[in-house]
């Protein structure tokens, strides 16, 4: 095998502290002043998101893996004035990397993205993602043009690196290493969640 190759298959240098998913959520919803999107991705960054503290701005995916970034894509473009969050799981994002190089080609500079990076796909049962062995979403992220693209080293930087992409003349994508600990539940009824975020970002009115 060449070094190349040999390089290929070590794990991802991340120099990072494995955090807590529930525990990130609610540190970037304590932030959060009131009008922003946050997307959560299927899997269980949308339960989280849920158990952190439900606003009428917020959406979970359900169903497709992959599809919170092109979701907040669109939300960022369509409402350029407000400030938009997703959360994805590192299976999911795998699953759908042709966004990173669309997003980086648009660039809404009102777009941060998360990745909470379990190393698994936690909600079917753990199997391990590429993520846990080759592939490193923040590497990847950059090569696909998404320069403003970091691993945050603890909650510190996490909460650091949020407030940096406020005011990013781009994207911004922050990866973060995660346990696998269990969470809760939303309630799963697509058609209301639509109606909810609708309405939350002023695209609908109330009956
Ligand atoms: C196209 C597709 N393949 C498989 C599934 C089944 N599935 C749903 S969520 C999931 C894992 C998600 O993993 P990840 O995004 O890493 O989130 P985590 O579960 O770790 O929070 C899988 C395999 C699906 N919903 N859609």
């Amino acid at each position: 095998m060449s070094d190349r190759m040999s390089t290929a298959t070590s794990t991802p240098a991340r120099n990072t502290k494995v955090m807590n998913r529930f525990d990130l959520t609610s540190r970037l919803v304590a932030r959060l002043k009131n009008e922003e999107a946050v997307i959560g991705g299927i899997g269980n960054t949308n339960f989280d998101l849920w158990a952190a503290g439900h606003r009428p701005q917020n959406f979970y995916m359900l169903g497709s893996m992959g599809l919170a970034f092109p979701i907040a894509l669109g939300v960022a473009l369509a409402q350029p004035t407000r400030r938009v969050f997703a959360l994805e799981g590192d299976g999911s994002l795998l699953m759908q990397l042709g966004c990173l190089s669309t997003i980086a080609t648009l660039s809404p500079k009102n777009l941060t993205m998360i990745v909470m990076d379990n190393g698994v796909y936690q909600i079917t049962g753990a199997q391990p993602t590429p993520a846990a062995t080759v592939a490193d979403v923040v590497a990847i992220s950059t090569g696909c043009g998404l320069t403003n693209s970091a691993w945050a080293a603890d909650e510190e930087d996490f909460e650091r690196l949020v407030d940096q992409s406020l005011s990013a003349s781009g994207p911004t994508l922050i990866a973060v290493r995660i346990d696998d600990k269990p969470v809760g539940a939303t309630r799963r009824d697509p058609v209301q969640i639509r109606e909810r975020f609708m309405l939350g970002l002023g695209v609908r009115q109330a009956l």
